[in-house]
């Protein structure tokens, strides 16, 4: 299937998560996106250009987001904080908790220190200056990517970092910035294949893409991802009591541990799901976290798992977008994606 890829990942490096206020050596990579690559490349994909796509950001996020994204760093290095206190990425101290306002809306805050928390849920998701233009970058190849299908691709994937489904409207978070896998849904949902069902099966839960469409029918999303009670992230939801408007939410929990039988009977569960509910096209939020060996999760799928999954998502014979989540193994990311890849293809083809 062709691939989108964009050189621009490579203008963003969080440098690091602040974590429990320490700056540690984070996971979330530019080799992530070099070791993909060369896998495909390998298997002799075809590589395109994301084309710009003005008008997909506001079809997810609220134009706040995106105006704080796209000047935040600039403006906290022109206050002179990358020298006193001597730290350059932007990084929150407060966050407009809900329990402050009695309801009434948050005031905007003048101060870059104080907006850093506005739109931000997490200390973990740094923004350093090329931070924006690598998540407009991956935001552009996602609905490329949908463009393709729309346009008779039985299946497009797009290779995008930084990642996205932790992101709602109007608050980012969990090393994502814009939602790249929204981006797409939205993308087909405006095309009138609805409803578009996506399918997220990065090891955590997608808690950004279920916010986006929490209320909106016409797209179903479903996650499988570690059992957040059991101490993972984003902890505070991602639970099987949240079903969405119309019934369009699904969560599938797994416990820590779980390998390639667990998983990939949850995958397929949720691939049920999606047919039952007739749906015209596929969105895959395509994290290879739930790898045995991944530093990010405690799951234990195996490349062959992998596969399987590809296959039994590939055989539902819909249109099908793949967009890149997570996936923190250096040694095996571009294993795993070409070995999900193909099994759709697979699939489709089955
Ligand atoms: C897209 C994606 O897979 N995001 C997952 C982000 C989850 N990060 C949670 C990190 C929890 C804290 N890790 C402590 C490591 C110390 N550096
Ligand atoms: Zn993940």
């Amino acid at each position: 299937m062709p691939v989108v890829w964009s050189d621009s990942h490579r203008l963003h490096d969080p440098g690091g998560e602040v974590w429990v206020g320490v700056r540690t050596p984070g996971t979330e990579l530019p080799e992530r996106a070099e070791r993909i690559r060369a896998a495909l490349a390998e298997h002799g994909v075809r590589f395109v250009d994301p084309e710009p796509q003005e008008d997909a950001l506001t079809s997810v996020h609220d134009p706040e987001l995106a105006g704080h994204l796209a000047g935040a760093w600039n403006e906290w290095n022109a206050a002179g904080l990358s020298q006193d206190p001597g730290q350059d990425r932007v990084v929150p101290y407060l966050f407009p908790h809900p329990d402050l306002f009695s309801g009434q809306p948050a005031h905007r805050a003048t101060s870059i220190t104080a907006r850093a928390g506005q739109f931000a849920y997490d200390t973990m998701t740094l923004i350093g200056p090329g931070t924006w233009e690598a998540a407009r970058a991956a935001l552009d190849a996602a609905v490329t990517a949908a463009d393709l299908v729309l346009d008779a691709a039985p299946a497009a994937y797009a290779c995008t970092r930084p990642p996205g489904h932790h992101v709602t409207r109007r608050a980012f978070g969990g090393s994502c910035y814009l939602n790249n896998t929204a981006a797409a849904a939205a993308r087909l949902r405006a095309a009138g294949r609805t409803p578009v069902a996506v399918i997220d099966i990065d090891a955590h839960h997608g808690n950004g893409t279920q916010a986006i469409f929490w209320d909106d029918g016409d797209v179903l999303t479903g996650s499988v991802h570690v059992d957040p009670a059991a101490g993972w992230f984003p902890h505070f939801l991602g639970f099987e009591g949240e079903r969405g408007a119309d019934d369009s939410n699904r969560n599938l929990l797994l416990a820590p541990g779980t390998g390639d039988d667990g998983w990939v009977a949850a995958v397929g569960e949720l691939a049920d799901w999606a047919r039952e509910r007739e749906a015209g096209a596929l969105v895959v939020a395509l994290g290879v976290d739930a790898a045995g060996g991944d530093p990010e999760s405690p799951l234990a799928v195996t490349p062959a798992g992998f596969r399987s999954a590809g296959r039994a998502l590939g055989a539902l014979g819909l249109p099908t977008v793949v967009v890149q989540e997570g996936g923190y193994d250096l040694d095996t990311i571009g294993e795993l994606v070409v070995e999900a890849l193909t099994g759709i293809e697979e699939g489709l083809n089955g």
